[in-house]
């Protein structure tokens, strides 16, 4: 089933910079729902955890140039 985790994501400035993580992370298999929040930097993701890891997203959103560090 699914799973809902928050991560902080540093290095986001600007819309662009929203669409571009909300959409990468979108992109990748399992991820159900992507978003994020530039005034808080934060990114919600619904996930099926047997399908990918955070791991996998954090580094999703380390490859289009930004740092996701997952909140505890
Ligand atoms: Mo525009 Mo946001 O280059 O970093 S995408 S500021």
């Amino acid at each position: 089933e699914m799973e809902k985790k928050t991560f902080s994501v540093s290095g986001m400035t600007c819309a662009s910079c929203v669409q571009s993580v909300e959409k990468t992370v979108g992109k990748l298999d399992g991820v159900k729902r992507s978003s994020v929040n530039l005034t808080t930097e934060k990114l919600v993701i619904e996930f099926d955890p047997s399908v990918v890891t955070s791991s996998d997203i954090k580094k999703a959103v380390s490859d289009v140039g930004y740092e996701a560090q997952e909140d505890m």
